[in-house]
């Protein structure tokens, strides 16, 4: 299989999709209004990785493109929980991908502790072949959930997906006391939005 060929289209739509979610990021502060995008990171996923959820989910080769959505990653970070719906409100408006699917583990968390919105979408891109359809995944998650999912996929990495019984339980904590952070920092939303308007200022 020659991965460079396979991939380019996923590393294409990257680009452009961080380039126009960061586009919209600068809006917001073009209009000194207060930014839902704390800030975006993209990956196309690593081979051995693909190979090896095809593997885990019995998928043949050439049929990567069409059952695993997360080749093409992007990650949108918000400070704050409706900053998430706001995101997802805007990415619902815009007419230069279709979304395939939404999947809101904010209100039904994994039993894991995991909590985000997955958005899985269809974006057009224009190859030297023509217009192609390339599937992409678009997560979108508070600081404090990234913070979570972040050391979460570390010890899932260390252990081969075979965390201690122990340790996830003290993930799930985690992720109990990182939700109450975002619940907390939510009551004061106002409040520090003004400070850091006033932080901005000086
Ligand atoms: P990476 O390294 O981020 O690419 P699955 O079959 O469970 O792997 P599926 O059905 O394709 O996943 O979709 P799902 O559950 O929405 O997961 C896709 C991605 O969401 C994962 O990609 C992770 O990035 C993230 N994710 C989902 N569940 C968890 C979780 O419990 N903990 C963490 N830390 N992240 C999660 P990959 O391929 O696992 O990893």
């Amino acid at each position: 299989m020659n991965w460079e060929v396979i991939l380019a289209p996923y590393e294409q739509v990257v680009e452009e999709l961080k380039v126009k979610l960061k586009g919209m990021r600068k809006q917001f502060e073009h209009e000194s209004r207060h930014s839902p995008i704390e800030f975006i990171t993209a990956r196309v996923k690593p081979i051995p990785s693909i190979l090896e959820k095809a593997e885990r989910r019995q998928v043949p080769l050439d049929q990567i493109a069409d059952e695993i959505q997360d080749i093409a990653g992007i990650r949108v970070v918000c400070q704050f929980v409706d900053d998430i719906y706001t995101v997802v409100d805007m990415l619902r408006e815009r007419s230069d991908f279709t979304i395939l699917e939404e999947i809101d583990y904010i209100k039904s968390k994994k039993s894991s502790g995991y909590r985000s919105f997955h958005m899985i979408i269809q974006y057009p891109t224009e190859t030297i072949h023509g217009r192609k359809l390339v599937t992409a995944e678009i997560q979108i998650r508070t600081l404090a959930m990234n913070f979570w999912a972040t050391n979460e996929h570390s010890l899932n990495y260390k252990y081969k997906g075979r965390i201690p019984e122990k340790i996830q339980k003290r993930l799930q904590l985690a992720a109990e006391a990182a939700f109450n952070l975002d619940e907390e920092m939510s009551k004061i939303k106002s409040e520090i939005q003004e400070a850091n308007r006033i932080f901005h200022r000086l």
